[in-house]
């Protein structure tokens, strides 16, 4: 008889099979031995397959419905188990049993781009996706947040619209995972409240490095409940241990070439090796007055709540701690749900998140094809759940008794009668005003507020040191040479930028070669801001080698005890040192054969945060012919990252335009600290930037 290994996935999943091994018997799917997986049943040697071979058609079926849809938007994702530890004492502030200090809450996390299909590569220029399931025990929890703490939009009604104007064109189907294409443009240029979102869309947030080394926000303004039932605003952030850390424009695209899966492998590997992501929770709380006191609407999405006007508090650690074992059943599976909320925390009126709770619901239906989609294990709760639904597709659960409905008495009479609602232990919505002045009157409109699209995005603007303004107008420029045949919009959208900053509205009607039309008139004047340091990546960073990868490229006779140094170097400092070679057995000076971890090919220097080119003269010769060689020097040095050498690799540096500076050094200790940084002041003298 098969021995199939049954396990119970939390207290409300469902038993699911493990591999077994060579010893069992393979079987159907109603557990039937098989006796040969390698050749159909048929009548006579070279006769047709009969239709009688259920073994085969069995496999056959199930395979030809292995998919299911991909998302709407977020399709391409990559997903880790983990764990939320709660460090601060919230009591006063929330009752949710996931914020008691010390308590540890199982979690899984989907990071994704937005715009591309699933089989889309990982480092497009758009926004990532941050979603974070916590198993609590009361209920799960999800917050289904963004890398980028505002939005393109202020009501759900536009959310369609946007995204049919992203994706690809619906004739052409292209472009896969871009905006720089006509329909985008065209409808965010008539859309000025995605000003501040294009802000940051255009700016070097969008092409994390790692997902290691971005920050999440859950971008709407939610609520903390406490046991008194007291609320108090919320907004959530995810800041990383590791800092942040962005490509920049060129390097980004040269990555997806190099690898598809750059920032999936990334995140897989890390957890593999046991360097466990981490990230600490922050909260912004704030009330009433202080809402009623801002230049902004906090029920607004395109709006943010400066970091310096109410400070980030950390409450817990958010640690990734294991790869999925199956993509499709948990990564692809997950089903997150803004609706999904505790005792504790509560909505807003924000009618962007107003919308999400109706879309999630729905899409879920529809993609994993059930109502029941909740019994899957990825999604159940881990504490226990009680309720009168039933039956529906895929219902994997066997309810005992005749308690399908409440109120019941069947308890008086010795049957089991089910759960009941319960005010103490229950969510309760918060009893808060509307905030609708005219309560109760059906109104297609937006609070005054709502109206400054640009203020906020020339806080932003303002906040950016010169390199990452830099960026981001060259953004601009190249994402709007795309833009086609519709020749208005490159100039409506040089128009909105009047509002927000001259200078920029400048450089990118200059970078396109247009004249400077007149600004869009604005609904309410643009205010200044005090500039926030919180919205730099610049100023965010951390010059840690902890995380980060350094290419060391050798060659035959490379000295053997100084790449032994130099490795162990790096990973004492947490970094990761992978060589690369023309070949893959490499000889060194001592005679030994060293297998270089990438072929210098097919391994260029984007997948590296430094390199070092560690050769002797000898090897140096060899290089010198090689064009990857020259080019793994040349996009290091263009990609502002440092480059370690000996004295012997000089002539390539040479040929390749290095032009020494700071960031160019011997492999000695300066080399660790130079790794750990980017050299954003040597980007003048590589590019010509808008
Ligand atoms: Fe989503 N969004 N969204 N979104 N969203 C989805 O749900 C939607 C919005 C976000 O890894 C879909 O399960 C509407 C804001 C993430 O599985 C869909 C509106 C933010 C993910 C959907 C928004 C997000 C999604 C597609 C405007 C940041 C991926 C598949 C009202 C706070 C979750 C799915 C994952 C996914 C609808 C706006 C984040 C169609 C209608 C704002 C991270 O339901």
């Amino acid at each position: 008889m098969t021995d199939v290994h049954q396990t119970k996935f939390g207290n409300g999943g469902e038993p699911h099979q493990q591999p077994l091994g060579a010893d069992d018997v393979l079987t159907t799917n109603h557990g039937v031995p098989v006796s040969d997986n390698q050749n159909s049943l048929k009548a006579g040697k070279r006769g047709p397959t009969l239709l009688e071979d259920f073994v085969l058609r069995e496999k056959i079926f199930h395979f030809d419905h292995e998919r299911i849809p991909e998302r709407i938007v977020h399709a391409r994702g990559s997903g880790a188990h983990g764990v939320f530890e709660a460090t601060d004492d919230i009591s006063d502030l929330s009752r949710a049993a996931v914020f008691t200090k010390g308590e540890k809450t199982e979690v899984f996390v989907r990071f994704s781009t937005v715009t591309g299909g699933a089989g889309s590569v990982d480092t497009p220029r758009d926004v990532r996706g941050f979603a974070v399931k916590f198993y609590t025990r009361e209920g799960n929890w999800d917050l289904v947040g963004n890398n980028i703490p505002v939005f393109f939009i202020q009501d759900a009604i536009k959310f369609p619209d946007l995204i049919h104007s992203v994706k690809m064109e619906a004739d052409r189907a292209y472009p896969q995972a871009a905006t720089a294409h006509d329909t985008f443009w065209d409808w965010a240029s008539l859309m000025p409240e995605t000003t501040h979102m294009l802000m940051w869309a255009m700016s070097d947030r969008v092409l994390p490095r790692s997902f290691r080394m971005m920050e999440g926000f859950g971008v709407h303004t939610f609520r903390l409940v406490n046991a008194e039932g007291q609320s108090s605003f919320v907004k959530f952030h995810w800041k990383p241990r590791l800092g942040l850390q962005s490509t920049i424009w060129d390097e980004a695209n040269k990555l997806q070439a190099a690898d598809n899966d750059f920032q999936r492998r990334d995140l897989w590997e890390a957890i593999d090796t046991g360097a466990f992501p981490q990230w600490d929770l922050g909260i912004q709380v704030f009330d009433q007055a202080f809402a009623e006191a801002q230049p902004y609407d906090v029920l607004d999405a395109t709006k943010l709540i400066p970091e310096e006007d109410v400070p980030v508090r950390v409450i817990g650690t958010l640690t990734l701690n294991r790869n999925p074992d199956n993509f499709f059943a948990e990564t692809e599976q997950v089903a997150f749900l803004p609706t999904n909320i505790v005792p504790g925390i509560d909505f807003t009126n924000d009618p962007l998140l107003q919308g999400r709770l109706f879309s999630y619901l729905d899409t879920q239906k529809s993609r994993l094809g059930t109502t029941n989609f909740h019994q899957i294990p990825i999604n159940a709760p881990r504490c226990p759940f009680a309720n009168f639904q039933r039956d529906g597709l895929m219902q994997t659960q066997v309810p005992k008794g005749r308690a399908n409905y409440e109120p019941n008495s069947l308890a008086e009479h010795g049957e089991e009668g089910g759960p009941r609602a319960s005010m103490e232990r229950g969510f309760v919505t918060t009893n808060a005003a509307t905030g609708a002045d005219e309560e109760g009157d059906k109104l297609r409109v937006r609070a005054e507020l709502f109206a400054d699209h640009y203020s906020q995005a020339r806080l932003f603007y303002r906040s950016q040191t010169e390199s990452e303004q830099a960026h981001i107008a060259s953004a601009y420029v190249f994402e709007l040479s795309k833009v086609g045949l519709l020749d208005k919009v490159p100039v409506r959208m040089v128009a909105n930028l009047r509002n927000v900053d001259e200078d920029l509205a400048r450089r990118v009607a200059d970078g396109l070669g247009i004249d400077l039309p007149e600004p869009t008139p604005a609904a309410r004047p643009t205010i200044d801001m005090a500039p926030s340091n919180a919205l730099s990546i610049h100023k965010n960073m951390k010059p840690l080698l902890e995380g980060r990868a350094v290419g060391i490229l050798i060659a035959d006779g490379t000295d053997a005890d100084a790449l032994a140094k130099l490795v162990a170097a790096i990973e004492a400092e947490k970094g990761k040192a992978v060589i690369v070679a023309p070949k893959i057995g490499t000889t060194l000076s001592d005679g030994s054969k060293r297998k270089a971890d990438g072929q210098l090919a097919g391994t260029p220097s984007q997948i590296f945060d430094a390199v070092a080119i560690l050769v002797n003269e000898e090897g140096c010769a060899s290089l010198l012919k090689q064009g990857p060689a020259i080019q793994f020097v040349m996009d290091a040095f263009g990609h502002l990252k440092a480059i370690g050498m000996t004295g012997a690799a000089r002539p390539l540096l040479e040929k390749a335009g290095v032009e020494p500076d700071d960031g160019v050094v011997d492999i000695d200790h300066a080399f660790l600290n130079a790794a750990a940084k980017r050299f954003y002041d040597r980007e003048p003298d590589v590019r010509l930037l808008a």
